[in-house]
């Protein structure tokens, strides 16, 4: 607490501290949540970025001020009323910045919006507005000027997940090899379809655009009403295909059970929240071309694969990237994402003839 308090002294904030606690369930980088003793001054989020992972925090932080003052612009356009709860406000530290560097973690402060909260689990209404919300979150920065840097080189491109997973089986480094074969085979047969998008992209076929890249239900905060405020954890945002909000999305929100589920039998495929959340991206993203919509069925399906393959990547390599609560974590949310990748596919026929549905409608 003491600590955390200093590394707040250098930031630019208003009002006096009096709390610092844990926030948020965030599997990368910690996150607090900074109370003020006054009742007018804001409360803050104060985080420390995970430098082993995102290795340049310049342009982490070059990428989400690009990103937050696109989207004040267009809410200023849209004449929003309540700019400040639907955008995330960074604070300056003391040399300008917006991270502080205190010699060995990497620190930003933003302004905690008040009256929101997040879920892990939505019902169809909330999942129909987090439909709309990525779509229009998508629109909103088709046309930034910046360029965007990858913060995370090949985030979600398959190869390269696939090359990682065969590097860690060739590597053994835990000796855990021998108890997850079946995966790695369950794996290997799909590998050449899950990375049909980067064949599309390499045949000039397919887009890339500025996504967000981590939409898990829980970065999407709604406000009393269950309306999307905006969405959180930009870390990520950076040119992918719409696979990925439209995909990770679904992941989490229309997952029966958790990511990280013991009891296989709760896991699976709610195509209630499919189809809600379906309905609103289509409405929210009008920019999408056929060969997107196309394969939105593919791209339910390619998210609990490639979280499956770098989890179990992980889990081979000795659990050196996600944080762990118990030794068998990994292979835990290994087994919950396989399963969640099944039920996905048993719906394939019943996604794409509802998507043609919202199409014909
Ligand atoms: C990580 O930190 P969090 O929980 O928002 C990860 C995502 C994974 C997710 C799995 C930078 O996100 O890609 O989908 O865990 N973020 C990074 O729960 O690797
Ligand atoms: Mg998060």
């Amino acid at each position: 607490m003491k600590n955390l308090s200093q590394i707040t002294s250098h930031f630019k904030t208003q009002g006096t501290i009096s709390e610092i606690n844990p926030l948020g369930a965030g599997l990368i980088n910690d996150t607090y949540k900074v109370i003020t003793a006054e009742t007018d001054s804001s409360n803050y989020v104060l985080q420390r970025i995970n430098h082993a992972i995102f290795q340049d925090v310049e342009m982490l932080q070059n990428n989400i001020a690009a990103v937050t003052k696109q989207i004040r612009s267009k809410l200023e356009e849209q004449g929003e009323n309540d700019i400040e709860r639907k955008v995330l406000h960074f604070i300056e530290a003391e040399d300008g910045k917006t991270y502080w560097f205190d010699g060995d973690s990497y620190w930003r402060m933003m302004t905690f919006i008040p009256k929101a909260k997040t879920y892990e689990t939505v019902n169809p209404e909330y999942s129909y507005y987090a439909g709309k919300a990525f779509g229009d979150f998508q629109a909103k920065l088709a046309d930034i000027p910046e360029v965007l840097g990858e913060t995370i080189p090949n985030f979600h491109n398959m190869e390269f997940r696939l090359q990682q997973l065969r590097e860690a089986v060739e590597k053994n480094a835990a000796g855990r090899l021998d108890e997850v074969q079946y995966f790695i085979e369950e794996i290997e047969k799909r590998a050449v379809e899950m990375c049909k998008a980067e064949r599309l992209y390499r045949e000039g076929k397919l887009p890339k655009r500025v996504c967000h890249c981590d939409t898990k239900v829980n970065n999407m905060m709604f406000d009393e009403e269950g309306r999307v405020l905006c969405v959180i954890d930009l870390d990520t945002v950076m040119p992918s295909f719409i696979f990925s909000d439209y995909g990770d999305f679904l992941r989490t929100g229309a997952n029966t059970g958790d990511e990280d589920d013991k009891d296989l039998d709760k896991v699976g495929f709610n195509m209630e929240i499919f189809k809600a959340f379906t309905k609103g991206y289509l409405e929210g993203a009008t920019f999408l071309t056929p060969i997107e919509i196309e394969n939105l069925p593919y791209a339910a399906a390619l998210f609990p694969y490639m979280q499956c393959v770098r989890f179990l990547a992980d889990y081979i390599n000795g659990d050196t990237y996600y944080k762990i609560k118990y030794p068998e974590h990994n292979l835990v949310r290994t087994k919950a994402q396989f399963k969640l990748l099944q039920s996905v596919e048993d719906h394939t026929n019943e996604m794409k003839s509802f998507i043609d549905t919202c199409l014909q409608g």
